[in-house]
């Protein structure tokens, strides 16, 4: 027995000394344990079977009605120091952290079933990829982690051959609020989570382990873990340019990752691969590009407001082999959300008799569990050990006003102050104030596993002799006009700003240099077929200099609130952006 199955034994023996289970399995991944646990969950009312004639082998799953959502307020990063985990990050002393899980996770096993589930982030044979184990008392986590993963005998093959392996513990306990705990000891590639089943609180390999552990580990070893989808964009002529993206919840960017071209575009050739929806691991290459893989292998998407007309690609990945989380349900046995333009529901998330006045059919952050390949724009790129070379890096954020539709960085250290004044306004979606603009560093404020200030330096770095990083853009979909409506129709026609940023990588667009950043003219967008009045496309790319010199000013704000921590280059850079506003008005 090789050292690395030793360290993982010894381990579960820990874990099951701990916990107490009746029965330890280890998961290989197969189809026939896969059957054997969907079954047995059947069984336990764990799991509803779904009409079999409309969605064959598709089931539903009611999580308890307090357990919806990630909790950020009991997300904790346990750093020795906590000015390590930083002013983002909720924090606990490690020896504290452990004392306080670990109680909870004595003898919580009883009567329960430890599951072993080996996973690997990434391709199985990509040197990009890591490994994983997770430790959980629950099937439902098993059968989601072999969607969302490579999970099972492949992945304790490389465990076996290869150093360390993120540890993941995990039970449900008892669902209860009051007893909750995720906690992540980046130090030793440790996370613990307990009293939650749902998402990111319980499938450990994504947000716990593919951000925030793998964002530490990235900080050390030269590579970038990140919140972004990864989308190829083949040009008429052929040639594929891929662009990875980190935009805050509630702006589509599963939509984006999935996109369909308008029919013009369509007909001319263009085409669009998806690569990830979610998460991004980017390494640099020999040839000094930024190479990324999607370390997941499906997508846990959000059901409310996908439709043939949102998102069709989605809607035609959910007709089989599927898990739907709080979701309704039709008279027929169909799954059935919020958006979708046919049926009506009869039960709502919580299994009661559907009724208006108890709120919607389908919880707002209800789920599907898909494998990515069941996506008709899945890229068999995705597979590729290498990854895939990224030519642009695209920030976006939601704002009704000030940020025009799109605009390129002048360089790197250009494009990581735009990354880290990343913000959007707060939508329905989220708890609390409804249009707030929130600051939201590349999307990764809930994910980033250690101090941002360090994290923007660990961004900076990358600009190094040899370096052909990506082109960096920011973009807005969601600019008003005077009349409260969006000026940007959106969906499709978000290809119509990719083309032109492609362009610009190609160097065969234009653009007009500002203080924020390089702007398309209107004559650089391709916009036939859109209707837009000459005002509108104005409106989308106007620099509003006052509201950005207000803008810039909250922007040094947010930037001290790390202190030392923030590289003393995005101060100086933002110093230059301020003082270029101030040429523009005075020359107004
Ligand atoms: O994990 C959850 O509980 C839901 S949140 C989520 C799910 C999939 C992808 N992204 C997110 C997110 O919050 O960014
Ligand atoms: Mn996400």
């Amino acid at each position: 027995m090789t050292s690395q199955l030793a360290a993982l034994n010894q381990w579960v023996d820990e874990v099951a000394r701990l916990t107490q289970p009746d029965r330890i399995h280890w998961c290989d991944g197969s189809d026939a344990e896969a059957r054997a646990l969907n079954a047995l969950m059947v069984e336990r009312g764990d799991l509803i079977a779904l009409n079999e004639k409309t969605h064959p082998n598709c089931f539903l799953h009611r999580s308890s009605k307090s357990d919806v959502a990630r909790v950020e307020h009991l997300t904790l990063v346990c750093t020795p120091e906590r000015e390590d985990a930083g002013p983002n990050n909720h924090w606990m002393a490690p020896a504290d952290a452990r004392a306080k899980i670990d109680a909870l996770f004595a003898g919580c096993m009883r009567g329960r079933t430890l599951y072993v589930v080996p996973y690997c982030m990434g391709p199985i044979d990509s040197p990009i990829s890591r490994c994983g184990v997770e430790i959980t008392d629950s099937p439902y986590v098993v059968a989601n982690m072999r969607i969302m993963t490579r999970m099972g005998a492949a992945a304790l093959a490389r465990i076996e051959r290869e150093g360390a392996f993120v540890k993941g513990l995990h039970s449900t306990g008892e669902l209860d609020p009051e007893r909750r705990f995720i906690m992540h000891f980046p130090q030793e590639l440790t996370i613990k989570s307990y009293g939650s089943g749902y998402g990111g609180n319980a499938l450990l390999g994504k947000k716990c382990h593919a951000l925030r552990i793998a964002s530490h580990q990235a900080r050390s070893e030269g590579w970038l873990a990140e919140h972004m989808l990864i989308v190829g964009i083949q040009n008429p002529q052929g040639q594929t340019h891929y662009v990875a993206a980190a935009f805050p919840s509630a702006c589509g960017k599963t939509n984006l990752a999935m996109l369909i071209p308008p029919e013009g575009h369509r007909q001319a050739g263009w085409k669009v691969w998806t690569v990830g929806d979610d998460i991004c691991w980017m390494t640099p290459g020999a040839d000094g590009r930024l190479w990324a893989i999607n370390p997941e292998a499906g997508f846990f998407g959000v059901a409310p407001g996908t439709s043939n007309k949102t998102n069709p690609n989605a809607l035609a990945m959910l007709g089989h082999d599927t898990i739907f989380t709080n979701v309704g349900v039709t008279a027929d046995n169909q799954p059935w959300w919020e958006g979708l333009p046919d049926g009506v529901p009869v039960k709502d998330w919580q299994g009661r008799d559907y009724d208006p006045a108890n709120g919607p059919a389908a919880h707002p952050n209800s789920r599907f569990t898909v494998s990515a390949r069941q996506c008709p724009s899945y890229s068999p790129h995705t597979e590729d050990a290498q990854g895939v070379p990224i030519s642009a890096i695209v920030f976006g954020g939601r704002r009704e006003s000030l940020v025009p539709l799109v605009f390129e960085a002048r360089d790197w250290t250009h494009g990581v102050l735009v990354g880290a004044a990343m913000a959007s306004e707060t939508t329905a979606a989220a708890t609390g104030a409804v249009g707030v603009v929130r600051r939201d560093p590349m999307a990764m404020k809930p994910f980033c596993g250690y101090n941002y200030g360090d994290y923007f330096a660990h961004w900076l770095s990358f600009d190094k002799a040899g370096a052909k990083l990506p082109k960096v853009f920011h973009v807005n979909w969601f600019r008003k006009g005077a009349d409260g409506k969006f000026l940007w129709p959106g969906f499709g026609d978000n290809l119509r700003v990719l083309e032109w940023m492609l362009q610009r990588v190609d160097g065969s667009a234009g653009a007009e240099e500002s203080p924020i950043g390089n702007l398309p003219n209107a004559a650089d967008l391709d916009l036939a077929g859109l209707g837009l009045q000459p005002q509108q496309v104005e409106e989308l790319l106007r620099v509003d200099v006052e509201g950005w010199q207000r803008e810039i000013g909250e922007i040094g704000a947010y930037l001290d609130s790390y202190g030392s921590h923030t590289p003393a280059a995005l101060h100086r850079e933002r110093q230059r952006i301020a003082d270029a506003l101030e040429g523009c008005r005075e020359t107004a």
